[in-house]
Order: structure tokens, then C-alpha cells, then sequence
């Protein structure tokens, strides 16, 4: 029988292509992967605590490696395909965005490894947009644009091949592996041919910047990669020494002891230039802006009952100052955000006594001076010990930040809410894991991980 390569090996693989090559095109990311290598070096000189945890957690490797990057797709075929390229990596559909609310035409999910072994050996993920054309109000060009997206092909024949071997087989060779990986890349790579002509592209761009990036290519170009850091404060604070601007605030939560959920900043897409086919076999010179980097800190992924404080917090301190995007009251944002914040719990014990936040557990080594098998009082005898479950998703209200910050303040636009998660799901051809389940799954082994140990122990 042949002899196949981990899912989890296919995807560590394309994930250091997909780094290699996007260092290669855009520069500016290879400076913040120095920046971030080092930033995480010295927080971790600086915490010794911090790193035995990562360390006896398995977490200490993965950070070094670990990415996310983001893809803006055109069509439901599309769609369904880059599902099925994803699943051969160990990749799978968690989480709906609906984006809408923002101002900006999609709706996301993102692709990733799901269960704690996976994540370990890389928890490489991809936020994944659907253009949604339905938002778009000129009947004429909207018909227009689907047409143009119809007829491209953004998967090569290899990929597709591939991918159908390692559905039917269950899995991949090594040589084949290999190939995968370069076959799939192609799909993420930039064009900088727009494969529409000049006056076609503007008008794309008029009705919102972000259909010309979708239509006006041959394929989705991966348009960020974002490394992850242990203080993203510090290294947002270094980036104009590395002549890297950021964006003006971070999106998230503020700055704590006890990181929640996620923190992003990013800076500016380049202008990039662009050739348009005229009519002639001739061409036209232009500029697109579309890629840019980002940087992330992850904290702890919460319970709904969490996630609800925090949404709660986030909107009172926008009511009171709302971000602008030229950066103009990023004090003042900072400061209501911290503000709101005091009312989130800001110790582990309390985050975990409140119930706010999902936890591992783990046997110290002690032996318990009772029968009790109840958790807390393992906890409080020092039999057990606990460490936050690292939230591995995103945040709706982050991620239009996210976009907005790259599309420009002219691209405000204001679309109704209409979050369509049965569309989207029709459009998958699967339906989306609900990230809550996968983190109570992940705490709720852990402790029987835990109660398992105990009762071999006793025998
Ligand atoms: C995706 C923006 C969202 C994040 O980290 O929240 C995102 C995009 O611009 O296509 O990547
Ligand atoms: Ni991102």
C-alpha cells in the first residue's frame, strides 16, 4: 500500500510556499516577519512564565510558523472547489462573517485545522470571502461581472486532479503531495495583468473597490499573511523604525494581562502596477492596490457567555468614540476601550471562575488528598492545573476594520444587514463547524484527559 503524507504535513508545506512566495512579492512582509521573530524572542526572554506554559502545552513551536492569510472568491463554484483543495491540507470551513453590515459586498469563512493535534502541528487558516454580486445595485454591471467571473478558470488542471486523487485514495503520496502543493499555489499568486480592459476595471471600482480586485483578475491573489506575535503593542510601536506605517489603532480588545480573543493591526496595501488588455493586443498601464500585511495576537477563546460581555464592551466604547480611519482620535479610542474594558475579568482564575473563557486542564503531578473528582476541588488541592484554550478564529468587527483600512476612506459605503449563512452554506456545498462546539470539545477532553489520569493513578 502507499505510503501517505499527513494532511497536517500537506498543509505546514503549502503554508511555507505561500510565505516564501508572498515575501518574495511583497518585501514589506518579510521585514515584519524579522520584526515579529524578534519581538517574540524578547517577550519570551522577558516571561519566563509564559514560556514554560507555551512549552508544557505543546504551544511553543507552532507560533514561529504560524499564519493566516486571506482570499476574496467570486463565485459559488469557486467556492465549492477551494473547500474540497482546503480539505486535502486538513482544512475545514469554521465559522460565517457576514460583512455586509460593514460596508463591504462578502461574506467569509475561514479554513482551518480543527482538533487540538491538528493546531499543534500548524494551525495554518485562510479567511475566505464570497463576492456577493446581490449587494450590488447596477443590474447592468452586475450581470456583467458575473459573466467575466464565469468564464475564468482559477484552479490549474493539476489541482483539480489532485484533488480528486486524494479524495478518492484518502490521501496523497509524497511526489504527489509535492505537486499538490505547487499546483495549488499557482491559484493564490499575483496578476499583474488585470484580464478585463481599462474602462471595465473602473467601472468595477466605482461601484466598490473591492468587485474590481475580485473581477478584474485572473485568480484570487493572496492578499495578506499575517504572522503571529506575543505583543503586538511592541511591535506596532517598532514598525515606523521599520518603515512599515500601521494602520492607526488596533482592532480587538485593548491591551491586558489576560490576552482574549484576537488583536490586529496591519499596514497599508502597496499601489501596485497593473497592465489593462486594450482593444488592439495593446496595453495600458494602471495601478491596483490590494495586498498588504498584518500582524495578530491571540488570546483566549471564550464562551458564548464571554464573547457576549466582550461584544457588549467593544460596542459601548465605539458609541462613545468611533475609530477614524486617518487616526486622528486613536488616543481617545484607546482610552474609552480600556475603559469599558475594566468590567471583563482580567485574571485567568476569574475569567475561568465566571465562566467567560474555555480552558485546557492538566494533571500537575500532585497526588489529590480527597475522593472528590469534582474539578474545582482537583483545582483548588493543586491536582489540576489549567491553561487557556488559544482562540483560533476571527471577529467580524475586526475584520471590516481590516478591510476597511485597505480599501480607503472613499470606499465607505453603506450596505443593509443581510446575513445569509443558508447561501453561503448552499454555495460551500458543506455547512460551517460553529467555533464554540470545537473549543467546548477541546476543554471537555481535557478534563476527562484529566479524571482518566486520576483513576489509573488509583489503580
Ligand atoms: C480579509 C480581511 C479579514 C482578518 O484578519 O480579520 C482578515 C480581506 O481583506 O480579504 O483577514
Ligand atoms: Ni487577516
Amino acid at each position: 500500500m502507499a505510503e501517505y503524507v499527513s494532511s497536517s504535513k500537506i498543509r505546514s508545506a503549502f503554508s511555507g510556499a505561500m510565505s516564501a512566495m508572498y515575501r518574495d512579492e511583497v518585501p514589506a512582509y518579510g521585514t515584519l516577519m524579522d520584526l515579529v521573530a524578534r519581538v517574540n524572542a524578547e517577550t519570551l526572554d522577558e516571561n519566563a512564565v509564559l514560556k514554560v506554559r507555551l512549552t508544557a502545552t505543546d504551544n511553543l513551536d507552532r507560533i514561529s510558523e504560524e499564519r493566516h492569510g486571506a482570499i476574496r472568491l467570486g463565485t459559488a463554484e469557486e467556492l465549492a472547489m477551494m473547500r474540497r483543495v482546503f480539505a486535502v491540507m486538513g482544512m475545514h470551513p469554521v465559522g460565517y462573517y457576514d460583512l455586509s453590515t460593514a460596508g463591504v459586498p462578502v461574506h467569509s469563512t475561514a479554513f482551518r485545522p480543527v482538533g487540538d493535534e491538528a493546531l499543534k502541528r500548524n494551525p495554518f487558516r485562510v479567511f475566505t470571502s464570497l463576492l456577493r454580486l446581490d449587494l450590488i445595485a447596477d443590474e447592468g454591471l452586475r450581470e456583467e461581472a458575473a459573466r467575466i467571473l464565469a468564464d475564468r478558470k482559477i484552479f490549474t488542471n493539476g489541482a483539480i486532479e489532485l484533488t480528486e486523487k486524494a479524495e478518492k485514495n484518502c490521501g496523497l503520496s509524497a511526489v504527489d503531495a509535492d505537486r499538490f502543493v505547487a499546483e495549488v499555489l499557482e491559484t493564490f499568486r499575483w496578476h499583474d495583468k488585470a484580464s478585463v480592459d481599462a474602462s471595465m476595471y473602473h467601472r468595477l471600482h466605482d461601484a466598490h473597490r473591492l468587485i474590481a480586485d475580485v473581477v478584474s483578475f485572473k485568480g484570487p491573489h493572496i492578499n495578506h499573511l499575517t504572522p503571529r506575535t506575543l505583543d503586538i503593542d511592541k511591535v506596532q510601536a517598532l514598525m515606523p523604525q521599520y518603515d512599515i506605517a500601521p494602520k492607526a489603532i488596533v482592532e480587538g480588545p485593548p491591551t491586558r494581562k489576560c490576552a482574549i480573543l484576537l488583536r490586529q493591526t496591519s499596514f497599508k496595501a502597496l499601489e501596485e502596477a497593473v497592465s489593462f488588455p486594450g482593444a488592439e493586443g495593446d496595453f495600458r498601464t494602471g495601478s491596483h492596490t490590494a495586498r498588504f500585511g498584518e500582524i495578530e495576537q491571540r488570546g483566549i477563546a471564550l464562551t458564548p457567555k464571554g464573547r457576549g460581555l466582550y461584544d457588549k464592551l467593544l460596542d459601548a466604547s465605539r458609541k462613545l468614540v468611533r475609530p477614524a480611519a486617518d487616526g486622528s482620535n486613536s488616543k481617545e479610542y484607546e482610552a474609552a476601550l480600556a475603559a469599558a474594558f475594566v468590567d471583563f475579568p482580567d485574571t485567568w482564575d476569574a475569567i475561568r471562575t465566571a465562566g467567560l473563557g474555555y480552558f485546557s486542564y492538566s494533571l500537575t503531578g500532585k497526588a489529590p488528598s480527597s475522593s472528590s473528582r469534582e474539578l474545582d476541588d482537583l483545582i483548588s488541592q493543586g491536582v489540576v492545573q489549567f491553561d487557556p484554550v488559544v482562540y483560533e478564529d476571527f471577529l467580524p468587527v475586526s475584520a471590516a476594520g481590516i478591510f476597511q483600512s485597505n480599501l480607503g476612506d472613499s470606499a465607505q459605503q453603506e450596505f443593509a444587514a443581510s446575513p445569509n449563512q443558508n447561501r453561503f452554506e448552499a454555495d460551500l456545498g458543506a455547512t460551517v463547524l460553529n467555533e464554540f462546539d470545537h473549543y467546548a470539545g477541546i476543554q471537555e477532553a481535557s478534563i476527562e484527559a484529566c479524571l482518566a489520569g486520576l483513576s489509573s493513578q488509583a489503580a
